[in-house]
């Protein structure tokens, strides 16, 4: 046996034990290791049944996703399914934890499943560009039922054991301690001669489903999952199921799940999985430091920001208290919050009396000295330096040894704002982004001078309320708005140039994006971000074209959907954007000023231009050390800038694309509009010089 799979036998029933932490990943070792106990188990008369078992935290979890994008080593997931066909002994999963992937289609390959009430077990392939190539295809919609199948495979949810028990997909589910009870379930199997029963021969009634079922479900999907390429490769194969014996459907089900594996879309998804697990990893800082723990948060403002800031952590079971200065600001912030979860439970998404649980855990107060006791305060007011300043320089004065002092600007100097406290290595900047309750990135700002501890606890902080933590050093901006700065700039000088604001957005819409750069000015609002502008206009570039759109708008009171104009117009109570010919005359008036010659443009220049831009400016960030590693800033425009999940993030997109095309469009750019738009990115130029990619980086520093 492998190190990774033991065998043992208790009675009549070989135990296969897997042991490859920290996920039981269904590697070499294992797939190796379970290959063989089947064939000790097949060889010994004395065995008449065979139980599949993990040790640690979980059943298998999937194939292993490092292996991917390699040769692969024989036996594959495949074989060791087969082997299991073969094999004339009873084969028996118990199931803890969460058995996902390969891991549950490994499940469904064996002719009995058990499972404590904890587990979970789903097909999350989609999520990695991929779909379930190891018969999941086949036999989830045998064994459950092709709607149910359909849904789990594309949507890549997990489902409760007990809602995989009412489909069929486990058998019984036992309490206690799983090992005992397996195999008094396996003994008793045995005694009652149960069959062989394998999922491959349960018949699938086409005839129930209802006409065009697979058409519609394409439709649907190229809607909700707009541009992913595995959904629909997905019901493909679930489609395959229905219409093809199950040999042919295997066959069917592995050349679809090579497709995806060979694809652009599935490399970056699983990029982005790494990334996003690493993006948690401190260069230089090993797991000897400790967060300190956080048991209470104090939130200052209860305006939108802070509101949303408060519900991550109430969400969280954590208790929030939320100081204003003024009564009706902080009645009108818990009335909102109070509003949102009310919402929330109309909509089914959480229950009745989790309003009031959530509720419960909130404190409003109109002093700060409330915030004296909080493990993490998290500044939310005005985006104002010297107000900032003066803030932290009471919470000093107020809160007890140990807090972490956070602020959630999204632009200022992290040091400075420190520096107004006697405790700067306690203070951080954590960013949140609009709506905080929603949006998954935490952008975590270290200072010079924060404690790696107080760094830690941030990073377990943004664990702990779902978030996708990313650390960033101080600069103008951090990693997310000092990118969006070059790259809203490129959206407006393209619609001086020619293009309209809505070709543009389209253009970028198209490419992937939640919505285009104009739409996200309006709903932002275009007020908001020319004061930003404002506040730091003595280091902006100086040619007049900069921005010249968004100011020109803003100087005509059109902030955006908050006064239902801005680049485009609105109707109220809509968020739907109608171009404006208004706004289109402005822009050609502006060129005319500014002496732009408008052209016409495609769509792929428009892209070059805007993301070309935001990859220069990451190459910088990444030289400079405010990004760890280019992964970082790929999660940054992933969870927080709506970048299309399936390019993984513009470093990975440039790697796909190639650098050395990259830099020289980009050198192009730079003849053409000068180092002020377009400043060396020596990283950049060296790596694809040397023919590498962002995933080298290190190695040219
Ligand atoms: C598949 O099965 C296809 C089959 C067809 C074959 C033909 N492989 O997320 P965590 C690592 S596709 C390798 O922090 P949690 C992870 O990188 C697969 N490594 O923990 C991390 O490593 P680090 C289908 C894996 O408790 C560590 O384990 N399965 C894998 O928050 C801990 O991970 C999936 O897509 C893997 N499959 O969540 C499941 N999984 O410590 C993917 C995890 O070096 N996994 N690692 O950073 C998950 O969703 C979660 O990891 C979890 C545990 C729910 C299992």
């Amino acid at each position: 046996m492998t190190s990774a799979v033991s065998y043992r036998k208790e009675g009549a029933i070989a135990i296969l034990t897997a042991d490859n932490p920290p996920v039981n990943a269904l590697g070499h070792a294992v797939r190796d290791g379970l290959v063989t106990g089947i064939a000790q188990a097949n060889e010994d008369p004395e065995v008449r049944a065979i139980l599949i078992i993990c040790a640690g935290r979980t059943f298998f979890a999937g194939a292993d996703i490092r292996e991917f994008g390699k040769p692969q080593v024989a036996p594959s997931l495949r074989d060791v399914h087969e082997a299991m066909t073969a094999s004339g002994k009873l084969i028996v999963s118990a199931i803890h934890g969460t058995a996902l992937g390969g891991g549950f289609e490994t499940a469904l390959a064996s002719h009995y499943r058990c499972a404590l009430p904890s587990a979970k077990v789903g097909l999350p392939e989609v999520n990695l560009g991929i779909l379930p190539g190891a018969g999941g295809t086949q036999r989830l919609p045998r064994i459950a039922g092709v709607e149910k199948a359909l849904e789990m495979i594309t949507s890549g949810r997990p489902i409760g054991a007990a809602q995989a028990k009412a489909m069929g997909a486990i058998d019984v589910i036992v309490d206690g301690e799983l090992l005992p009870a397996a195999l008094d379930y396996v003994n008793r199997l045995v005694a009652e001669g149960a069959p062989l029963r394998r999922v491959s021969d349960l018949q699938i009634d086409a005839a129930s489903l209802p006409d065009g079922f697979f058409d519609a479900a394409r439709a649907r999907l190229a809607k909700e999952k707009r541009g992913f390429l595995a959904p629909q490769k997905c019901v493909d194969a679930v489609e395959a199921a229905v219409t093809l014996p199950f040999a042919q459907g295997l066959l069917r089900e592995r050349e679809l799940f090579e497709d995806c594996m060979a694809s652009t879309q599935s490399r970056a998804q699983r990029y982005a999985f790494f990334a996003e697990r690493e993006a948690a990893q401190i260069p230089g800082l090993g797991k000897e430091v400790k967060a300190r723990p956080v048991a209470s948060v104090g939130v200052l403002g209860a305006g939108t920001m802070g509101g949303g800031i408060a519900m991550n952590f109430l969400n969280a079971g954590i208790p929030v208290t939320l100081v204003e200065v003024k009564a009706e600001a902080l009645d009108r912030g818990i009335a909102t919050i109070r509003k949102n979860y009310e919402a929330t439970a109309a909509k089914g998404r959480i229950k009745p009396e989790d309003v009031a649980k959530r509720m419960a855990l909130l404190t409003g107060a109109l002093e700060k000295s409330a915030l004296k006791d909080a493990d993490l305060i998290i500044e939310a007011v005005f985006e104002n330096m010297e107000l900032k300043k003066s803030i932290f320089a009471e919470l000093d004065a107020i809160a007890k040894p140990g807090a972490v002092l956070a602020s959630n600007t999204s632009t200022l100097d992290v040091d400075e704002i420190a520096a107004a406290t006697s405790r700067p290595g306690d203070v951080i900047g954590l960013h949140f982004f609009s709506p905080a309750n929603v949006m998954r990135l935490l952008e975590i700002v270290r200072g010079a001078n924060t404690k790696d501890d107080a760094l830690v606890t941030a990073l377990q902080v943004a664990k702990t309320i779902g978030k996708v933590g990313v650390v960033s050093g101080v600069c103008y901006g951090f990693i997310g708005n000092r990118m969006l700065e070059p790259y809203g700039r490129e959206a407006e000088l393209v619609a001086l140039e020619g293009a309209t604001p809505s070709q543009v957005d389209k253009a970028l819409y198209d490419f992937g994006f939640a919505m285009g750069p104009f739409a996200m000015y309006d709903l932002a609002g275009l007020d908001v971000n020319h004061l930003v502008r404002e506040s730091h206009r003595d280091k902006l570039p100086t040619n007049p074209n900069y921005y010249a759109i968004g100011d020109a708008v803003y100087k005509l009171g059109r902030y955006g959907q908050k006064t239902q104009a801005g680049i485009y117009t609105y109707t109220p109570g809509s968020r739907t954007p109608h171009p404006d010919p208004v706004i289109e005359t402005l822009v050609q008036s502006e060129a005319a000023r500014l002496g732009i010659a408008q052209r016409s443009f495609t769509d792929a220049e428009i892209v070059e231009r805007c993301v070309y831009a935001l990859i220069n400016e990451g190459a910088r960030l990444l030289a400079e050390g405010i990004a760890y590693r280019p992964g970082d800033i790929d999660q940054v425009w992933l969870n927080g800038y709506g970048f299309p999940v399936y390019r993984g993030g513009p470093m990975i997109y440039a790697d796909i694309v190639g650098l050395d095309k990259v830099a020289a469009k980009i050198a192009e750019f730079r003849a053409q509009y000068g180092e002020e738009y377009w400043p060396h990115a020596p990283l950049l130029e060296k790596l694809a010089a040397a023919g590498k990619s962002f995933a080298d980086w290190r190695e040219v520093m």
